[in-house]
């Protein structure tokens, strides 16, 4: 028996996500272009996906876990028990406008077109603040949708805020705050809860030594 485990092909997670598996201990070929490895020490198979594609993967069992951003988590609305934060690819999910824009409050979103990767939890945010708006749902380049005339608003992803910056854009509402996440299937059998507390375990070690 083997834990199933998906991790980023490529991108922000990727090298961390390997890195937190060395620090645990365990050895992975991590082949170039490889869609799945195994680890040599360890009962654990490795898939590389796109991060969009790994809630579903883990709702549906595919992979047993899988280290995902908490944004990704939470806008694709899949099953799946978030068992552990993991202290990187931090960022936040931001509302920005146009530098020139005066902003007060929230309710100044009101009836402004919102251009966003996230519209389920933007969404969310509109409606927990009683705002109505139309989200215009863009998957890439968000950051340049006011300045084409597209929307009035973004919301999109932060960590330094220079891509903000550059595109003339401030930041005006903290929507979520985000990191990766261990994510586990809700119906592990057994024998890979088992395996899976042995992973938690060696996380939680090596994070407390980090502190
Ligand atoms: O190919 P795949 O679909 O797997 O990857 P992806 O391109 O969808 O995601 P990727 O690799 O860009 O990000 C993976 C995860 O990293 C995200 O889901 C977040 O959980 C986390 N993360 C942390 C970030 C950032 N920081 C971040 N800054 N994801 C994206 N950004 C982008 C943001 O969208 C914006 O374009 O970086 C830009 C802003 O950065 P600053 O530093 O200029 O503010
Ligand atoms: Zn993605």
């Amino acid at each position: 028996m083997k834990l199933k485990i998906a991790i980023q092909k490529s991108g922000r997670l990727h090298d961390d996500s390997i890195k937190l598996l060395k620090e645990c201990g365990i050895d992975i070929n991590n082949g170039v272009n490889k869609l799945k490895t195994e680890a040599t020490n360890f009962p654990l198979e490795v898939f590389f996906l796109r991060d969009d594609d790994i809630p579903q993967y883990i709702e549906d069992g595919v992979a047993d876990i899988g280290i995902v951003g908490e944004n990704v988590v939470l806008e694709k609305q899949k099953q799946v028990n978030i068992v552990q934060k993991l202290g990187f690819g931090k960022c936040r999910l931001s509302m920005a406008v146009e530098k020139s824009v005066d902003y007060t409050s929230v309710k100044d979103l009101h009836n402004k077109r919102i251009a966003t990767s996230y519209p389920v939890i933007v969404e969310e945010f509109l409606q927990r603040n009683g705002i109505k708006a139309e989200i215009h749902e863009i998957s890439g380049s968000v950051e340049i949708a006011p300045g084409i005339g597209l929307a009035d608003a973004i919301c999109d992803l932060v960590s330094s805020g220079s891509t903000l910056f550059m595109n003339g854009l401030k930041e005006v509402e903290t929507v979520l705050k985000s990191e990766a996440v261990l994510a586990a299937c809700h119906n592990l059998k057994p024998e890979q809860q088992i395996l899976l507390d042995k992973l938690l375990f060696r996380i939680q070690a090596v994070k407390k030594a980090k502190n």
